[in-house]
């Protein structure tokens, strides 16, 4: 079976340790468990890198091996044209997702490139959305969708 890769972008390392009242308590070693619980037999790949290049190669990666792509790019969402690039690449199912509800924030979070080929988005759930876009994700896979 393919994996699902979950992959994290800049600084969600720290995620626990700062801004609780916006990113909330849970580590991303405790999303991670999560994740991997609501997978169930399937396969995940759950990483976090501080560096678009690692992002982009991990994209790559996914092309070649990957069901389905949940992808957090933090402040990669609204810079990375190469991230975009890579994305369209994909061909199964990609949900963007974030922690916080970017729409409710500042304008500078309002204008995701990630979305333009991301097949869901999904924002605001908090922590405890990743398990449940690992659910979705699975859902997506079974309907092949993009
Ligand atoms: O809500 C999300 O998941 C974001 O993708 C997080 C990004 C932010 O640029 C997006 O607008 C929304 C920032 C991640 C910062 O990571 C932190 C981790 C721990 C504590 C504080 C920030």
């Amino acid at each position: 079976m393919k994996p699902i890769y979950v992959l994290n972008g800049p600084n969600l390392n720290r995620l626990g340790k700062r801004e609780p009242e916006i990113y909330g308590t849970t580590t991303l070693a405790e999303i991670e468990a999560g994740c991997r619980d609501a997978a169930g037999d399937r396969p995940v790949e759950f990483r976090q890198t501080n560096s678009e290049e690692r992002l982009i190669d991990w994209v790559h990666e996914a092309i070649d091996e990957g069901a389905g792509i949940i992808i957090n790019p933090a402040a990669f969402t609204f810079t990375s044209l190469a991230l975009l690039d890579a994305l369209k690449m994909f061909k199964g199912p990609i949900i963007e997702f974030h922690i916080s509800n970017i729409h409710r924030r500042e304008p500078i979070y309002h204008r995701s490139y990630v979305s333009m080929t991301a097949t869901t988005v999904m924002a605001g759930l908090g922590a405890e959305g990743y398990p449940l876009a690992v659910r979705a994700m699975e859902t997506l896979i079974a309907r092949e969708v993009r």
